[in-house]
């Protein structure tokens, strides 16, 4: 079904998520409530972050002594605050968490939805004042309302998610989500504290000049992909690679391009988790009308076994991503 264009730039998220009511799996509510909760989280993140620099200057901000908590490492913020808007919100019976070792029942047998989360992803610029991210997945449980959450439900294949998103904090706030009906992203204004539509039904470019990748690893890459690499340097393209997944993912999705992420001899898997990195980012691009692999096998497609599983990632414009598909073919 086609997103009615009609729908007017600076909608806030809240209204946009009710006119689009019907466009939410199984448009019982909850999914919309479950989103509203991730958003809120995201607020309250987004703050955390914003004020990161000063509550490291002893006195010079305040809340930290006023309220007598310890400081914590953002991720660890982050991860907190998100799990308690999930399980304050009742519709999530399991979360997977980047920063967790374990499946968290959040005691909410009647949710209807596990999540999985990367709470702050960019742990290398976390502290540097440079632009990270959340993202996150969304599926429909499989084991039966009312009974404790299992691991078959957080271990779903990826295009059995029903929604995923991400927020970008950068030189602005974006959410940016689809449940399967394009990609939509909203911008925070943080005088007001709302997300507005700011970019509706979002396109990434086919094919562009932009390739993404962290080039210091490159001798241990595959011999295809540093090929490819001295492919992309023939035709000049220009190498942008901030180090945040979201904040990298979110300039190709608008602007074309390719984010790689390969194996190397190190780490055969590649580095970036499936289930609350890569496949989120997946669903979105494929909404958006590009494409994501391992190389191999479409990102959706990769039967999860375990919790952290890693894969291999090439994500973007569809024609750059067939390309190193096309390297890799002899592989
Ligand atoms: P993290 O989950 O520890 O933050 O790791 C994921 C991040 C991505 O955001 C980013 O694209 C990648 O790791 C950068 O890795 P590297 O420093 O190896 O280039
Ligand atoms: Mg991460």
């Amino acid at each position: 079904m086609q997103e009615n264009l009609a729908a007017p730039v600076g909608t806030a998220l809240d209204r946009f998520i009710h006119q689009k009511q019907e466009q939410f799996p199984f448009a019982t509510g909850e999914l919309s409530q479950l989103l509203r909760d991730i958003a809120l989280a995201g607020k309250i993140v987004n703050r955390e972050i914003n004020r990161a620099g000063l509550i490291n200057i002893t006195g010079a901000y305040g809340a930290q002594n006023i309220q007598g908590e310890e400081q914590q490492k953002l991720d660890v913020i982050a991860n907190v605050r998100f799990i308690r808007a999930l399980r304050n919100g009742g519709e999530v019976c399991g979360i997977i968490s980047e920063e967790e070792d374990e499946l968290i029942d959040t005691g909410k047998p009647e949710g209807k939805y596990v999540v999985a989360i990367d709470p702050l992803d960019g742990s290398s610029n976390i502290d540097v004042n440079v632009s990270i991210g959340t993202i996150f997945s969304v599926y429909r449980r499989v084991s039966e309302q009312g009974t404790p959450v299992e691991a078959r439900d957080v271990l779903q294949i990826g295009h059995k998610q029903v929604a995923a998103g991400y927020l970008l904090y950068g030189s602005s706030t974006m959410l940016v989500y689809t449940t399967g009906y394009g990609v939509h992203g909203f911008t925070y204004e943080p005088s007001l504290g709302e997300f507005f539509l700011s970019n509706p039904n979002m396109q990434i470019p086919a094919t562009s000049n932009i390739y993404s990748c962290n080039e210091g690893n490159a001798r241990d890459f595959p011999a295809e992909i540093t090929a490819y690499l001295d492919f992309c340097k023939d035709q000049k393209y220009s190498a942008r690679y901030i180090g945040s997944l979201v904040a990298d993912f979110h300039r190709n999705l608008l602007k074309g391009g390719i984010y790689l992420y390969p194996s190397t001899k190190k780490a055969p898997n590649g580095k970036l988790r499936l289930m609350y990195e890569c496949n989120a980012l997946a669903y979105i691009v494929e909404q958006a009308g590009g494409k994501a692999t391992d190389g191999k096998r479409r990102i959706l497609d990769i039967p999860p076994t375990e919790l952290h599983q890693r894969c291999p990632l090439y994500i973007g414009s569809t024609e750059m991503v067939e390309r190193v598909e096309g390297f890799l073919k002899n592989a």
